[in-house]
């Protein structure tokens, strides 16, 4: 069975607990309970973490060659900032979706960039905890099909 992980960055521990105005009420604990439901049912194994820190983020995803499939990856602020993540992605060889929980493009000017999107198959963005489940059927699609 194909396998991904699902990596998400800095302050998404925090989903659900601070500023639910902006982000919602669902936890990240929520979001991996649906992934992993929801990837059991299209026949993907799933692997599910969050760093608040960038090196540990780059160990993920350089550790991710030869064990999984696919990424899924919610960097967070570093989407806006990281060269070394982006570069990460294109090391490792791997399909990638960017997932946001907001619409990027609709909020500040600098959250319009991303490093991310320029490595990634796709991004997904504005869908809240719904825009992981359609980065598992995304990755799915080219995994299994
Ligand atoms: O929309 C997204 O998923 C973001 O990746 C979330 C990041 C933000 O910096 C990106 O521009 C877009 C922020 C995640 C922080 O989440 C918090 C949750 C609760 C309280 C404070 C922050």
């Amino acid at each position: 069975m194909p396998s991904v992980l699902i990596l998400n960055g800095p302050n998404l521990n925090l989903l659900g607990q601070r500023q639910p105005e902006v982000y919602g009420a669902t936890t990240l604990a929520d979001i991996e309970q649906m992934c992993t439901a929801h990837a059991q049912r299209i026949g993907l194994d799933l692997e599910f973490m969050q760093s608040n820190h960038e090196g540990v983020m780059l160990d993920a995803i350089h550790a991710a060659k030869g064990k999984y499939g696919g990424l899924v990856i919610n960097a967070g602020a570093y989407t806006h900032t990281s060269i070394a993540l982006m570069d990460a992605v294109a090391s490792v060889e791997l399909p990638m979706v960017e997932v946001h929980l907001s619409n990027i493009h609709a909020r500040e000017p600098f959250r319009h960039v991303s490093y991310l999107s320029k490595v990634a198959v796709g991004q997904i963005c504005g869908f809240g905890a719904q825009g992981y489940v359609m980065a598992l059927d995304a990755l799915a699609q080219r995994l299994i099909d």
